[in-house]
């Protein structure tokens, strides 16, 4: 059995090849590239912990034979919430040697969002840590026990952390891997930010993944030496792909796992562990740039990357001062299409772009309301084709009827311009999201949810600007007169829904502005927001 997806038409297909961009190797050939004296470099340091990429190899293998001997095929599928801890990529090379495709879902993510991967992929196992015993007991009544594989503590011996929820042992199929079927194949799920209700899933090839992390470390130079720092979350495409971590275990470096974003965590780890490359998104880095006068040896940082948002020049000027290091700006989707400023840019470039494609063979499109292509300079729609940009949502039809047209253009929703040297900026987005410190919000979701309560009749989500975040979300509600902000986050938590997404403010209305044709008037709405002031609550954007 194989996972159904859009497929490149056989031309584009047919050029990717003979340019040497897909080249029929597994994704797991970011770690068994690394042979004989080169399997003894360090691929992971997690905790106390430092794993060889013999022990990744050897441990995944392992793990996969105990897929088997659960009877795990090629063309099933799984689905996965772990925190950063190095038994994600065991988990997630190990689904690969199996041909079984996984949906790494944010440990971010709540039963809601669980669920409605699930309803979507019809996992054959869910790998959840035992530690979230809420999720655990909702997801066995769901899955059923004895398809649920629990991580556990750390353990030395690797995969020993690692337990059936119904108590039964790992077992191990002797026979041996299966070569991975068709490496133009779906290998896995990317998580689409969303914007119409239900999470959308994003069929990506081992050809086309790899093909992207192999060009990502050849722009960013990345080698053995590297030490790169993964604190946001890991199944993030930023975090896995730009180089990320598979680019990083590509170029025989080491991955330093990181619980979380902040200062606190992480300034310790880069002074242990002489980390030299970091990823992180537009809010963090403006902590970060505040507790670095504070203490803690950063001096080995040679690279900060930053995306997922706007980041603003203002911040974008003060890293080589502050941090004692580079900047690069890398402005990604998940979908495919992902634009670094280049280390030898001139600082202007990297201050004030999101950068340019990595591709040769990426296409790009700036189009006005009415499909034509803007003047240079202008703002207009990016559309966009290419080696790794995908060709079609996971069983959304109608959607993807919407957001590609005849060439097989994908429509990003982001508002850009062009800048000199091919390089795009980022105005705005055209698509109905909020985009919280990198994290994105779908606004239709949250609405939905919302008009499940009894007390409310209509509610509008948009976003409000904020100082630290970028953005925060405001809903709009019309509601019985004496309900409460707290009942409404109370009953949304209720659902399952992840953290981030309930709204940071509330504001109760009689009435809802509408446009011409009687939709929700979101502009008027997003200018109303500007004026409320946000609540103050935890959390600072991707991790
Ligand atoms: C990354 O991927 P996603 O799928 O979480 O979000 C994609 C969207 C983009 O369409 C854009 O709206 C926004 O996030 N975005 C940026 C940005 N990077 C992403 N907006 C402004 N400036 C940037 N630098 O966020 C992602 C994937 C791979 C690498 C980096 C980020």
């Amino acid at each position: 059995m194989t996972i159904p997806f859009t497929p490149w038409p056989a031309a584009f297909a047919e050029r990717y090849r003979a340019k040497g961009y897909w080249t029929g190797d597994p994704l797991t050939d970011v770690i068994d590239r690394h042979q004989g004296v080169a399997a003894e470099a360090t691929a992971i340091l997690c905790g106390e912990r430092r794993l060889r990429y013999a022990d990744l190899q050897t441990l995944s293998l392992r793990l996969a034979a105990a897929f088997r001997a659960q009877g795990l095929r090629p063309g099933d599928t799984a689905l996965v919430r772990l925190p950063n801890r190095a038994e994600f990529y065991l988990v997630f090379f190990a689904l690969l040697r199996c041909g079984v495709v996984p949906v790494n879902a944010l440990n971010s993510h709540g039963v809601y969002e669980l669920t409605a991967y699930a309803r979507q992929i019809e996992p054959a196992l869910v790998v959840l840590s035992a530690a979230d015993s809420s999720l655990v007991a909702l997801m066995a009544q769901t899955v059923g026990a004895e398809r649920l594989l629990l991580l556990g503590a750390p353990s030395d011996d690797g995969i020993g952390g690692f337990a059936w929820a119904d108590g039964d042992a790992l077992g191990e199929d002797a026979a041996g891997p299966d070569p991975v079927a068709d490496p133009s194949g779906v290998a896995f799920f990317q998580l689409s930010g969303g914007s119409t209700g239900t999470p959308k899933l994003i069929p990506r090839t081992h050809d086309d993944y790899l093909y992207s992390v192999r060009r990502s470390v050849e722009i960013c130079g990345l080698d053995g030496s590297c030490r790169f720092l993964c604190a946001l979350p890991a199944p993030h495409n930023f975090t896995l792909s730009s180089p990320g971590a598979l680019g990083v275990f590509h170029a025989g470096g080491t991955v330093v796992m990181a619980g979380d974003p902040s200062p606190a965590t992480c300034f310790p780890l880069i002074a242990r562990h002489r980390v030299t490359w970091a990823a992180l998104v537009p809010p963090m880095l403006s902590v970060w740039l505040e507790a670095a006068g504070g203490g803690g040896d950063l001096s080995s940082l040679e690279v900060v990357q930053v995306g997922g948002a706007k980041l603003s020049p203002a911040i974008a000027e003060r890293v080589p001062e502050r941090l004692g290091c580079r900047l690069q700006q890398v402005f990604g989707m998940a979908e495919g299409l992902v634009n670094y400023t280049r280390l030898d840019d001139d600082p202007w470039t990297v201050v004030n772009t999101q950068g340019r494609p990595m591709s040769p063979d990426d296409e790009i499109r700036i189009l006005d309301a009415a499909g034509h292509p803007v003047p240079p300079g202008a703002v207009g729609e990016l559309w966009t084709r290419g080696p790794y940009t995908f060709r079609g949502y996971y069983k959304a039809d109608a959607h993807n009827a919407r957001v590609f047209d005849a060439e097989g253009f994908y429509c990003s929703g982001d508002l850009v311009s062009l800048a000199p040297g091919g390089n795009l900026v980022v105005c705005g987005r055209n698509k109905d999201q909020i985009n919280r410190g990198g994290e994105k919000i779908d606004a239709q979701e949250v609405e939905d949810l919302l008009a499940a309560h009894p007390a409310v009749s209509h509610a509008a989500v948009v976003a409000m600007p904020d100082a630290l975040m970028g953005e925060r979300s405001c809903a709009f509600v019309i509601a019985t007169p004496s309900t409460k902000p707290s009942e409404l986050r109370r009953f949304l938590r209720g659902q399952g829904l992840a953290d981030f997404k309930l709204p940071d403010r509330f504001v109760f209305v009689s009435d809802l502005p509408k446009t011409a044709v009687g939709k929700v008037d979101k502009q008027t709405l997003r200018e109303r927001a500007k004026h409320q002031s946000p609540l103050s609550p935890p959390g600072r954007g991707l991790g």
